[in-house]
């Protein structure tokens, strides 16, 4: 009896001194989720501590002025260093297409997943979804129950798991260079708070949508025992949590919590930007330490960086107050003129961009190559 108290004791101390007083280790949603998963999912915790990750969106693919050049990255070119965080868009995959709606060749993206994983780099992957009944793209929303139809028992359901077939097939296919599954984020339906994709909130109700992410979930986990993913949901911005809730899919079916969240061009936009930044960072962050869940700002920026003190005057002054994962800022197109998040070689807010970068919190990869 002394000896089981005892070993109950030293447990209990072992496991505390560990894990620091009252903090918990996060537990992944997908239980059978792969050892390196679990990893990442933990290392994303006690980065918390450390700082605040930045992330572009196809940084490694193509930047204003180039594509796919060894070693590119507009990011890099400003600052001298990588983004710790890689966006990537799954868009057209399910089409079989061989590149995504972005120009990214499927191939090629796994090549720069390998090896920004490999470098220590984590990757995030959005889904731009065709309107599977209309054609159309993910923006067509002329008719509101094309995910009424995905459901189990609705007419595009088989078609809608065959999609997510070609989706396991692509995360089966992310293979680190010993053939283990690379454990990546995946953040499917976002910004489903605003009404201009077919997920959105005019186009289906809280209930459908959480019927969908769940399916999603369970079909990806269990039927194709997909199990190197990590679940962020990641609404618009959104007034109150009460209204980020309204269509959370669940804990069991979330491990991070992100929003989306740009920066405008009218008068008030500052303004309005860092309300919204600090109204759903709170969201975010009081949930996620109510749920031992992760928090993020999953999509930022401001078109253009029409703003030249943008980064360290508006940016980081802001989402710097809380302790998040990351922030991504959206991709520097090479063929649609002024659509950039990121500063390049010549942009005036390169000075500035360079200056947040070099804050002790913000944290990059010093080597791609
Ligand atoms: C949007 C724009 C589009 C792009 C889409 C998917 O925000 O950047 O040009 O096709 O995201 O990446």
């Amino acid at each position: 009896m002394k000896q089981l108290l005892f070993a109950t004791l030293l447990l209990i101390a072992v496991t505390s001194c560990s894990q620091g007083k009252g903090e918990k280790q996060p537990v992944l949603a997908d239980k059978n989720a792969t050892q390196e998963t679990k990893d990442l999912y933990q290392l994303l915790s006690q980065r918390l501590k450390k700082g605040i990750m930045l992330g572009h969106q196809d940084d490694l693919a193509y930047g204003v002025g180039w594509y796919m050049l060894p070693g590119g990255s507009n990011v890099k070119d400003v600052t001298g260093r990588y983004p710790a965080v890689f966006g990537w868009e799954l868009g057209d995959l399910e089409l079989h297409d061989p590149y995504n709606l972005d120009s990214v060749y499927f191939s090629d993206m796994k090549a720069l997943v390998n090896r920004a994983y490999a470098k220590g780099g984590i990757n995030t992957f959005s889904w731009h979804a065709d309107n599977l009944v209309t054609g159309g793209s993910a923006w067509d929303c002329k008719q509101d129950s094309v995910v009424r139809t995905c459901l189990l028992g609705g007419s595009n359901h088989a078609r809608f798991l065959a999609w997510l077939d070609i989706l396991a097939d692509f995360f089966a296919d992310l293979k680190d260079k010993d053939g283990k599954p690379i454990p990546v984020l995946f953040r499917p339906f976002h910004e489903n708070t605003g009404n201009w994709f077919w997920w959105c909130a005019e186009q289906c109700t809280p209930k459908e949508y959480k019927q969908l992410w769940r399916m999603t979930f369970d079909y990806l986990t269990n039927t194709r025992q997909i199990h190197n993913l990590i679940w962020v949901y990641s609404p618009a911005g959104v007034p109150s949590e009460e209204k980020y809730l309204e269509r959370y899919p669940g804990n069991k079916y979330v491990d991070i919590l992100g929003f989306d969240s740009y920066m405008g061009n009218s008068e008030d936009a500052a303004d309005a930007y860092t309300k919204q930044l600090d109204t759903n960072l709170t969201i975010v962050t009081d949930l996620s330490e109510k749920w031992n869940k992760i928090p993020t700002l999953s999509e930022t920026g401001l078109e253009a960086i029409t703003v030249n003190n943008y980064f360290t005057g508006i940016l980081w002054p802001t989402i710097s107050k809380y302790n998040i994962s990351y922030f991504l800022l959206w991709r520097n197109a090479f063929n649609k003129p002024n659509h950039f998040f990121a500063p390049y070689p010549g942009h005036p807010s390169g000075e500035d961009f360079k200056k947040m970068a070099a804050d002790k919190r913000i944290i990059m990869i010093d080597n791609y190559l």
